[in-house]
């Protein structure tokens, strides 16, 4: 059972990453963060992080965009309803079109209160397996090869367990030859970010020498088609990122062979509830999932290194540790990584302790919605 929530305090921070971070899409220099934390009728709170991001380049949502749905449509809808289990928030949001990681965001923080509420970690609440993961680590654009090789070299002297290379036309297959000449052991994989067509297809085979682990997303934000295609063009086994929002789109993906790899982003399919069910299917289906990242606060690292507990999670996910992101995190202690394996904790919720002054001392802006407060019309 979970707690009745009497009210969410929706808290906006900035925090500057240690180093600026280079998809095929842009720059990202720090991060507008949006925290939700929900408190329970029995004095317990729990938080999720929403991982939109400020502009709309790696998915449709922005942060203002989801504390606007939050606090006008999400919340009332909340309140109206009587929910005693976090799971019964996929249901309640069914009606709402996409608007996923304001959806996860709310249904994270509600995950949270419930596994502290009834003093269990979220890893086994979620039905999580381990109790130790293993992260692999995600290096943005480099302005040249040296300085990614210097960057790949730092992350095999880690110890992590693979390493993803972000590519984009002009950036990718002499690059990533030079990668794996200089590291022909490494476990590697790169990630587009749906920077090419399906007319790139001769020019993606030259990957296929490279033993890569994965090329993920190389095509449209809102394909599974042509990645289907692509797929019988190039050996380099394709990973869907952005192109999959739920357990339908997984579904259709694996049925028409246009992934061979899923990576799940709690924030991208709407929760973990959802999560849960695309890690089932693809379990089921003989497919590997793995954790991917958005660049989380230790709030949402938290949630993804529980989820990384489940048994399907057979590949090194994007959940580096805290200092890789942050000179001071959210959480204490800080996510910390030994040989590339992050211990998964046993803790109530998260597992770590939310260091609420420091937020508090973050906030730019702060929302309290209370249960009692007036619900506006959810009906046009
Ligand atoms: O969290 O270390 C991380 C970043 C992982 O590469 C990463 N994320 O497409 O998978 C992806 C990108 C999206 C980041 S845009 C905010
Ligand atoms: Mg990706």
């Amino acid at each position: 059972m979970m707690p009745s929530v009497e009210e969410v305090v929706l808290r906006r921070i900035e925090l500057p990453l240690v180093a600026p971070f280079t998809t095929s899409f842009g720059t990202q220099t720090s991060r507008e963060v949006l925290l939700v934390e929900v408190v329970g009728s029995d004095g317990t709170t729990g938080w999720g992080e929403c991982v939109a991001t400020r502009l709309p380049f790696y998915s449709e949502e922005t942060v203002d965009g989801c504390e606007s749905l939050l606090v006008g449509t999400l919340l009332p809808m909340l309140f109206a309803a009587d929910i005693d289990h976090p799971a019964g928030l996929e249901a309640l949001f069914a009606p709402i079109r996409r608007n996923k990681m304001a959806r996860a965001a709310l249904e994270c923080a509600l995950w949270d209160l419930y596994a502290r509420s009834n003093s269990v970690s979220l890893a086994s609440a979620l039905g999580g397996t381990r109790d130790e993961i293993e992260v692999g680590i995600s290096i943005g654009l480099q302005d040249g090869d040296e300085a990614l090789l210097d960057r790949v070299g730092a992350a095999v002297d880690a110890g992590f367990r693979r390493v993803k290379v972000k590519v984009r036309p002009g950036r990718d297959v002499a690059m990533v030859t030079a990668v794996r000449r200089e590291f022909p052991e490494v476990a590697l994989m790169v990630d587009a970010n749906s920077a090419y067509t399906l007319a790139d297809a001769d020019h993606l085979r030259g990957f296929d020498d490279l033993e890569l682990m994965m090329i993920e997303q190389p095509l449209a934000h809102d394909d599974i088609v042509d990645h289907a295609e692509l797929a019988r063009r190039i050996r380099t086994p394709i990973c869907l990122d952005e192109s999959i929002h739920g357990v339908d789109d997984a579904r259709k993906a694996l049925q028409l062979g246009a992934a061979a790899l899923v990576n799940i982003k709690i924030g991208r399919v709407g929760g973990l509830t959802t999560s849960v069910r695309i890690h089932d299917l693809c379990r089921d289906a003989g497919v590997p999932v793995w954790c991917g990242g958005m660049l989380e606060t230790g709030i949402g690292r938290a949630t993804n290194i529980a989820m990384t507990s489940l048994p399907g999670f057979v590949l090194p996910g994007d959940t580096a540790p805290s200092a890789n992101y942050w000179t001071r995190d959210l959480i204490t202690p800080e996510v910390t990584m030994e040989r590339g394996i992050v211990a998964v904790p046993d803790g109530p919720g998260l597992g770590y302790e939310v260091d609420r002054p420091w937020i508090l001392e973050l906030a730019t802006r702060t929302r309290t919605v209370r249960a009692d407060s007036r619900t506006p019309a959810l009906v046009d």
